[in-house]
């Protein structure tokens, strides 16, 4: 029996039709791939199709453009409905590509993945991300053509654009991006709402029943309803409308059907799971499909997105005009915004020993990272960073320089509110953009509230800066729920990141240089609150992730420690050289670049035949054991703090000279 649902109009006209072949490669790729989501890019096609075809200014020939719109699949589940729309736009995602979808290897995986495949401007999937990373995105070019637009030079004006489902709207992180997208007036960010009702579990009356956009009101976006999902006029007036309100970021809730034209139209079962064969064929009958071959793409279709793209390109070609007009014009802007997107080295920082100066006075980590960032923002035009509501404990605001709000799209110095998971997508959002150096900021305990975004900088492998202070039972009477102790062993376990705890101002330059050098991975600086002193023999080496900080004629055992605990283990050095005990101190405070260095160089500062090693940090034993092995000890932390001050908790916690000789002792 052939299923046929009333009250579709199935228009043989090109738009018509285009969305209908969105909708069949989408069901065509997950049924081959056996796996997958084909439920929402049946209800979104008409809107993303409306969107990409009449509105989203990108051109496949220059994927890199700079003013591109960026588009999100935040529902990054739908990842059919974007890898058909990047394929029919003739980016680089061949029909092979399609028919590859979710296998090993191919450029079509399970979620959009930023980097394997052109076009796909982030990683989404953990819903909710792609929508606060687009914050991020509106925020970067906001900010660029506040310094970079000048009277009749639009360098900077794309619009970004978020695709959501009813899961990014149920996730927390959306609630915080939206609401500082509505503070901030954000009016080039327009939310695609695809209002389907339904989850995985089943209606979303089960456990979602506010009126979004009633909240999105309140956030201060400008707000539509398209009753319709298949009304192609509809969508195109609001989104038409949307973008004429640049005072307000828009969000347009679109009623759709999940699995729409399906017999299994309106369930959950569409969700995420392929069809079935009998299935794909009422749907291509009930869309006029004209072919039920898996993978058909007509002819007409092929020439309308030529057509299309043909216009799009001529839009690019216009704004390349105008930046080369804009470069004779400005020439100082535009090499300064050529200066913005170098690809800095280590080697500049290093020659430059005005940013290494810090005295002989005992500082704390985070302090001296602020005055890193004030002396790196008076030599880089471009950094562009703030905290979740803690500039003044974490160190991060750059003096001189204003706040970014509504009114000064110029500022530099970012207000997240306190809002800790969306700060660290927007981070995200603002690398991806491109030409700016953004950091964002909290204490390190609050890293759980970030940690998914930050797990994405690493995925993305994207150079976000995280800056982490309050960094152990150092923050004293706040007391264990302001105490990190696991948080250094999470951090590090996470692949493609940078874990950095320096031990003093040298160090935390170093930090510092490789936060602004790096290109494929984010960096977290963990600081203390508390003072610590300028150590004799701490060096630029600290790049390296490891080093030798004191040595001795005849190693019986190493020392190895972070941050706050090396010049503890100095100290206890000093007690065991007097017994006549030799003690080689390395100053570790990244193991992740250590574990880049050449196996020489590893050797060189941790000789695999010297075993007596003891760990000391003021963090879980946990992170140690390769380095500590059988024959090591540990002085490290594996309970909660306690809330006191902080000179007392290090005593207590067994962070003093006395139990550092010990632990040698115990094992020499
Ligand atoms: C943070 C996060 N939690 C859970 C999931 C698993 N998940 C994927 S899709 C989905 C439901 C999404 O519903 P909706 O956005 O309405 O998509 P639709 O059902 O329309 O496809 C869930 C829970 C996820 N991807 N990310």
């Amino acid at each position: 029996m052939i299923y046929r649902k009333e009250g579709y109009i199935v228009s043989k006209n090109l738009d018509q039709l285009t969305v209908n072949t969105i909708r069949a490669l989408s069901a065509d790729m997950v049924q081959k791939a056996n796996s997958g989501h084909p439920g929402k890019p049946l209800g979104s096609a008409p809107m993303a199709y409306t969107l990409w075809a009449n509105h989203l200014r990108i051109d496949p020939k220059n994927v890199n453009w700079i003013n591109r719109d960026r588009f999100i699949l935040s529902a990054g589940h739908a990842s059919a409905l974007i890898y058909s729309l990047l394929h029919l736009f003739e980016f680089d995602v061949t029909m092979d590509d399609i028919k590859d979808f979710r296998q090993y290897g191919s450029r079509t995986p399970g979620h959009p993945e930023y980097g394997d495949t052109e076009g796909v401007e982030a990683t989404t999937g953990p819903l909710g991300a792609g929508l606060s990373t687009a914050v991020g995105m509106a925020m970067a070019q906001e900010h660029l053509a506040a310094k970079y637009n000048k009277p009749g030079y639009e360098v900077f004006n794309n619009f970004t654009y978020a695709l959501v489902g009813d899961g990014c709207m149920m996730e927390g992180i959306t609630s915080e991006a939206s609401s500082l997208a509505g503070t901030l007036g954000l009016g080039r960010l327009i939310v695609l709402y695809d209002s389907n009702s339904i989850t995985i579990e089943g209606s979303t009356d089960l456990a979602f029943h506010e009126n979004v956009r009633e909240r999105y009101e309140a956030y201060g976006f400008e707000t539509f309803l398209v009753e319709d999902g298949n009304d192609l006029e509809a969508i195109n007036a609001a989104i038409e409308k949307a973008k004429t309100n640049l005072e307000k970021p828009s969000f347009i809730e679109i009623r759709t059907k999940i699995g729409a034209l399906t017999p299994l139209e309106g369930s959950e079962k569409t969700h995420g799971s392929p069809l079935g064969e009998d299935n794909i064929k009422i749907l291509k009958d009930n869309m006029n499909y004209p072919s039920h071959e898996p993978f058909y793409v007509d002819d007409s279709v092929r020439t309308h997105m030529k057509n299309i793209l043909e216009e799009k390109h001529a839009a690019y070609l216009e704004w390349e005009k105008m930046f080369k007009e804009y470069q004779e014009k400005y020439p100082e802007d535009y090499a300064q915004w050529v200066e913005d997107n170098r690809e800095l080295t280590l080697d500049e920082f290093f020659e430059d020993e005005t940013l290494w100066d810090f005295g002989d006075k005992p500082v704390a980590t985070r302090s001296l990272s602020g005055i890193v960032i004030n002396r790196l923002n008076k030599k880089y035009n471009n950094l562009f960073g703030g905290s979740a509501d803690l500039a003044g404990s974490t160190m991060t605001l750059m003096e001189g320089e204003t706040s970014f709000s509504k009114d000064n799209y110029a500022g530099k110095n970012l207000h997240f509110g306190v809002r800790e998971h969306a700060m660290a997508a927007i981070g995200n959002g603002i690398v991806l953009y491109g030409g700016l150096k953004p950091y964002v900021a909290t204490f390190f305990v609050f890293t759980d509230f970030l940690k998914p975004m930050a797990r994405l900088s690493s995925l993305m492998e994207i150079p976000a800066t995280y800056i982490l202070t309050h960094d152990s039972i150092g923050v004293g009477e706040d007391g264990p729920t302001h105490e990190p102790v696991e948080q250094l062993t999470m951090m590090r376990a996470q692949p493609n990141f940078i874990t950095f705890r320096p031990a003093d101002g040298v160090e935390t330059m170093a930090g510092w240089a490789v936060a602004m050098t790096s290109t494929k991975t984010p960096t977290a600086l963990v600081l203390t609150r508390q003072n610590l002193p300028q150590l004799e023999g701490s060096s630029k080496d600290a790049t390296k992730g490891a080093y030798v900080i004191s040595d001795t004629d005849k190693i019986d055992v190493i020392l190895i420690a972070s941050g706050s605990e090396v010049s503890l283990a100095l100290d206890a050095k000093e007690v065991l050289e007097k017994e006549g005990i030799g003690v080689r101190v390395v100053s570790m405070p990244s193991m992740e670049l250590f574990e880049a260095q050449s196996e020489a160089y590893r050797e060189a500062v941790l000789p695999r035949d010297i075993r007596k090693r003891v760990a000391i940090e003021a963090g879980s034993s946990l992170s140690w054991g390769k380095y500590v092995g059988f024959d090591g000890n540990y002085v490290t932390m594996d309970t909660f703090g306690a809330s006191g001050k902080g000179d007392v908790l290090f005593e207590k916690f067994g962070f003093t000279v006395e139990n550092v000789v010990s632990k040698v002792k115990e094992i020499i």
